[in-house]
């Protein structure tokens, strides 16, 4: 029997923070998974510490589904964010090793490629119209297909998504949260012109993508799909949240504006409703999300039964190991739909080596054996953890918000 013979969570923050588990086995071979949750760190940091690591020693690391399912139905207090994250650190760090042993891709262990490159998105940030414009621009000068459009908007206070005019736009600022003002009148306005002007500057072949960032009302939302339907978005994302998932029928009710959610999801029940009653197009779910590469696919298996495709979360905030593990996963699953990319620093990508790469507005899949992405740890030492915050929203008069 092959063993598990250690388990550590390594913290470090090369820009932004992360929390990656590396599992050591009794044949050499290891494998490095993510846990990152953003802004609150130190719960996953601390569930992996005090109450995972302790029963993965001595455990056969072949055995991935077992220890998936000791580690969720032996928890008792099922899904949430940090058992989910938890488990998704485990289990990726499994499916590397398992695929080392192999000695394939990991895309090949899965069942081999669905298709030669995966298309991403990028982000255009810009502080008004004409700015956001330009920056869409660019990322088409840097071959991407597929951009997400975020802009400041007159009147609103810290507009989600606009960066500080680099490309690496990370929300987590401060050690406390930042406080930004909502007006959701001034955004519906808004949000129409600037589409008609990106289409009108750069035609019809780009996608365009937008996130909503949980700020609508279901009604809200629809009146915005249905503003938004001439300039057929890729997708509108996150339009309402999806608590209370009926919303989205009322939503769906009133526009053909391809729907996208459940980048906050964290297992197969969130998503179950919202899929079975074809009430979105796209599933943003992802790997480090939902407890791996094990129950993430159970999700893209379900969802394919009504024709929804994949759209994986990939803001910053998940490390190159869930980002290299995405890539695996989508250059597998077949009813994959879109990857989400915004880059990583410099620092970022020194500190996780690793062999996937952008090209023609794709990220293509290494041929390492594993997932293709490790941890440089003495490097990482140099980047101690800081603690960090996301922002929250307020409207006009105080009351609190979605951010
Ligand atoms: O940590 C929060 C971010 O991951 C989130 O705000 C990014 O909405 C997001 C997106 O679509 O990437
Ligand atoms: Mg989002």
């Amino acid at each position: 029997m092959m063993k598990i013979t250690s388990a550590r969570v390594i913290l470090c923050s090369p820009g932004r923070n992360f929390v990656t588990l590396k599992i050591e086995t009794d044949e050499g071979i290891y494998g490095i998974g993510d846990g990152t949750l953003n802004g609150r760190e130190m719960s996953v940091v601390s569930y992996l510490s005090e109450h995972v690591i302790p029963v993965l020693i001595g455990r056969d690391p072949r055995r991935i589904e077992d220890i998936w399912q000791y580690l969720y139905r032996g928890a008792y207090w099922r899904r949430g964010p940090v058992t989910m994250r938890a488990i998704a650190a485990v289990d990726v760090a499994l499916w590397d090793i398992k695929a080392k042993l192999a000695n394939m891709p990991l895309f090949d262990l899965l069942g081999g490629r669905s298709r030669d490159k995966v298309l991403v998105y990028g982000h255009a940030n810009g502080t008004d119209i004409e700015h956001t414009s330009d920056e869409v621009g660019r990322y088409k000068e840097m071959g991407y297909k597929a951009v997400r459009a975020q802009s400041g908007i007159p009147g609103v206070k810290g507009a989600y998504g606009v960066g500080r005019g680099d490309m690496y736009y990370e929300p987590a600022d401060a050690s406390l949260p930042t406080e930004t003002v909502w007006n959701t009148g001034s955004y519906l306005n808004f949000t129409p012109k600037l589409f008609q002007r990106l289409r009108d500057v750069h035609g019809d072949e780009i996608h365009l993508l937008h996130d909503v960032h949980h700020r609508l009302t279901p009604i809200e939302a629809a009146r915005l799909g249905c503003n938004l339907e001439p300039y057929r978005l890729f997708w509108m994302e996150d339009a309402t949240p999806a608590e209370n998932q009926e919303a989205f029928r009322l939503i769906r009710q009133h526009t053909t504006t391809p729907l996208a959610v459940g980048e906050i999801f964290n297992t197969i029940w969130d998503c179950k409703d919202l899929i079975s009653n074809q009430l979105i197009d796209y599933i943003r779910t992802t790997i480090v999300g939902a407890g791996g590469v094990t129950h993430l696919r159970r999700i893209a298996d379900f969802a394919a039964l009504w024709q929804v495709r994949t759209g994986s979360h990939g803001a910053t905030d998940l490390s190159p190991v869930t980002l290299g593990t995405a890539v695996h996963f989508d250059t597998w699953v077949p009813n994959f739909g879109i990857q989400e990319y915004m880059r990583h620093t410099p620092e970022t990508d020194d500190v996780f080596p690793h062999d996937y790469t952008f090209r023609d507005g794709c990220l293509h899949a290494g041929e390492k054996p594993g997932h293709g992405v490790d941890i440089d740890e003495r490097l990482a030492a140099r980047y101690p953890y800081s603690p960090k915050q996301l922002p929250i929203a307020r409207l006009q008069d105080g009351s609190m918000w979605n951010w």
